[in-house]
Parts: C-alpha cells; structure tokens; sequence
C-alpha cells in the first residue's frame, strides 16, 4: 500500500487565497487526496497537535496564528509520501527553502510558513487520525 501522511494549509495559506495553487501543486506532484476538511481550529485543538512543541519560544505564537482563520487538512497519499512532501514543501525558513518548494513560492517566514506536513511516518500515523476517523479515509487509490 502507498503511504500515507498528514498536511494542513495553515491560517496564511487560506488568507492569502492560496489553496488552489497549494492543493494543485499537491497533485501535480503526484499525492493523491485520501480524506480533506476545511475546520476552524481551537486554541485547545491547536495545542493539542502541537504539544511537542510545548515549552518551546515560539509555541504560543504558533497555537495563537494556527487559530487566526480556518485550515485545510488534507490525509495524502503516495509511494514515499512522508519524506517526499517534505521535500515538496521544503525548509521550515521559506529564507532556507529550495527553489520551487512550496515554501520558498509562497511562505514569508518561519512562522507563517503556508502547510505542515508530517515529519515522520509514525506522526502521520498519529495525525492523520487525529484529524479523521478510519471510516472517512478512502481505502484504495482512484488516480488514472
Ligand atoms: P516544520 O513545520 O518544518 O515541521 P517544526 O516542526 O520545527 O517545522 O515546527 C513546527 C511549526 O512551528 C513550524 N511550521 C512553524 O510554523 C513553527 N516554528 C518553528 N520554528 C519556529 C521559529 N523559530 N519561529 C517561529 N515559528 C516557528
């Protein structure tokens, strides 16, 4: 089976009107859509997905700007999918990012840095069912 992994548009990516582009970036790169919701997070939601976080300088920052608007969470799926979208959305600091990532196109800074993506199969595990129930997530591949 392909693997799976979890990715949120965060608050800037919505604001600046920049699903569309992300989301057709996404699939031009071949990750094919399992599951996907637009939803208001709360401070606690917030905090809760970010508790590794927790402690750390810019964690009240990061729990207080994923809150500012609605997100896209999107379940993906591809051969490899964990380690190639964090490839495709590139370095944490847009400043650091490789030309054509989705951070260095988009981002303007580290902070509000446009999408999150699971840094290790076993998180995407993690939070992909933090996000959605095993009944939403389609079982098998539909790309032609
Ligand atoms: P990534 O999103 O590339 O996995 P992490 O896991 O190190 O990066 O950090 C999680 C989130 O915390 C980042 N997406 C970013 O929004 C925020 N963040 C990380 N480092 C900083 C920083 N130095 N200043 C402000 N925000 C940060």
């Amino acid at each position: 089976m392909k693997e799976r992994t979890l990715a949120i548009l965060k608050p800037d990516c919505v604001q600046k009107r920049l699903t569309g582009k992300v989301i057709d970036h996404l699939l031009n790169k071949d990750f094919e859509i399992v599951c996907m919701k637009m939803t208001h997070l709360t401070p606690q939601t917030a905090g809760e997905f970010y508790a590794v976080h927790k402690g750390r300088p810019f964690y009240e920052e990061l729990v207080k700007f994923m809150t500012e608007s609605p997100v896209i969470v999107l379940a993906l799926q591809k051969e490899n999918a964990v380690a190639n979208l964090r490839e495709v959305i590139g370095n944490t600091d847009p400043a650091e990012a490789a030309e054509g990532t989705i951070r260095k196109l988009y981002a303007e800074s580290k902070g509000r840095n446009i999408i999150h993506a699971s840094d290790s199969p076993e998180n995407a595990r993690i939070e992909i069912s933090f996000f959605f129930s095993n009944k939403e997530l389609i079982e098998n591949g539909y790309f032609k």
